[in-house]
């Protein structure tokens, strides 16, 4: 199905501040580095900032919350005054999105959607910020080994489902909350594309869906290639994403996304205007 829809959407920028994430692992450890890394995003063309301390790829070793937030919270407070993006905080800590959210941040992104700490509801309902829930099965530590669905879409269409009514019963505003279907979060790749291919069904929930597809290992399967050669995988998944509803697009590579969807919402709604180089 191709949806009809209006053409907005909105860039999700990574910004990863850590030393396993496995795309980009060590490149912004260093605060100064995220920081610039957030603002090229930004110049880019990313709305929203996403900020995380700890990684989720299978098999990353957990980190306390002192030390996710030494690394988050000095990005979080410069990109929040400077960007005029949108700061999300990638995180399942209550401590953390909390102390994040006092730096400038305006988005919880929760990968275990108020799983981990069910309380994160009640601070994002309090706060009035935006917040995504994703779908993912398991946990990180043990979430690829042979994951099982009787209908993966229709599953994670009533994980979601029954995780926006948690949030809202918890008083968070059901316009404030997205959705993500958690593309390689306890997926194999068969199942990664079957959520792309129905994306539709999760678009249909009512919610903005989030999707993360970028650089991730079902492409390198695909394709062969190395993480940072998978752009043109990235931005071909996303674009498939976006015909099938989704309106959030968590990237690494913004420049090359933006473009892509641009002109994909232009040819799909025949609106567009143009975008001057500024040279
Ligand atoms: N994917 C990752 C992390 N956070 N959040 C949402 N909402 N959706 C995703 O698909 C998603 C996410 C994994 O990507 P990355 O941050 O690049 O890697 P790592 O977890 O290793 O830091």
């Amino acid at each position: 199905m191709i949806a009809e829809m209006a053409s907005e959407f909105r860039l999700m920028g990574v910004v990863n501040v850590t030393p396993d994430s496995f795309s980009d692992g060590g490149a912004f450890l260093d605060a100064d580095d995220a920081i610039a890394h957030g603002r090229r995003l930004a110049a880019e063309g990313a709305e929203l900032l996403d900020i995380g301390g700890e990684s989720t790829r299978p098999g990353a070793e957990p980190v306390d919350e002192a030390e996710e937030l030494r690394r988050v919270l000095p990005v979080v407070e410069a990109l929040a005054a400077d960007t005029g993006a949108t700061v999300s905080i990638d995180t399942s800590k209550l401590g953390v999105a909390r102390a994040a959210l006092d730096a400038g941040a305006e988005f919880v992104n929760d990968v275990t959607a108020f799983r981990t700490a069910p309380e994160l509801a009640g601070l994002v309902a309090e706060r009035g910020v935006e917040c995504c829930l994703m779908h993912m099965l398991g946990e990180p530590r043990t979430m690829q080994e042979a994951p099982r669905y009787d209908d993966v879409v229709a599953d994670v269409a009533a994980f979601l489902e029954e995780r926006l009514a948690f949030a809202v019963s918890e008083g968070v505003h059901e316009e404030r909350i997205l959705l993500d279907p958690g593309i390689g979060f306890g997926k194999t790749i068969d199942h990664n594309l079957e959520l792309l291919r129905r994306l539709g069904e999760i678009a249909a929930l009512g919610r903005p869906v989030v999707i993360g597809t970028s650089r991730k290992s079902f492409l390198g399967r695909i394709t062969g290639r190395d993480v940072t050669e998978r752009v043109p995988a990235s931005v071909a998944t996303n674009v498939v994403a976006y015909l099938h509803g989704a309106r959030v697009f968590r990237v690494h590579d913004v420049a090359a996304t933006r473009d892509a969807l641009l002109v994909t919402a232009a040819t799909v709604s025949g609106r567009w205007s143009p975008t001057t180089t500024g040279s």
